[in-house]
């Protein structure tokens, strides 16, 4: 076996290990508001995962321009599709822009985190 060919096959099974770790958590797959629009004051933000998520363990951080916490509801999933988290909101959002810091936990318990904007129109 040549020595490029132990390279490329070993590149190979990297990228494999890698693909089938990154599809074994649960992965943000769009939102409501959808991130970077205006939308009018929502009742609820949903986030749509690639995979079922627990509610005990899963729910967002929601900031306004200032970074100031806007206190949301408990967090719970659709009961028809796990997959979708819902948090309902405590009050009418202001019009401005808002940030969401989010996490999930899978049912195999791998926790993700990651974050999006957008903004609530006049
Ligand atoms: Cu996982």
């Amino acid at each position: 076996m040549s020595k490029a060919f132990q390279y490329g096959a070993a590149a190979g099974v990297a990228v494999l290990l890698f693909t089938s770790l990154a599809q074994a958590h649960p992965q943000l797959q769009s939102a409501e508001p959808a991130a970077g629009t205006t939308a009018p004051a929502p009742k609820q933000i949903r986030i749509i995962f690639n995979e079922a998520v627990i509610p005990q363990f899963s729910g967002i951080e929601l900031r306004d321009p200032s970074g100031k916490l806007i206190p949301v509801g408990k967090s719970d999933t659709d009961r028809a599709n796990k997959k979708i988290l819902i948090v309902p909101m405590k009050q009418d959002l202001a019009p401005g822009d808002y940030k969401v810091d989010w996490h999930a936990v899978s049912d195999d318990t791998h926790r993700v985190k990651g974050s999006y904007s957008f903004s609530v129109g006049r």
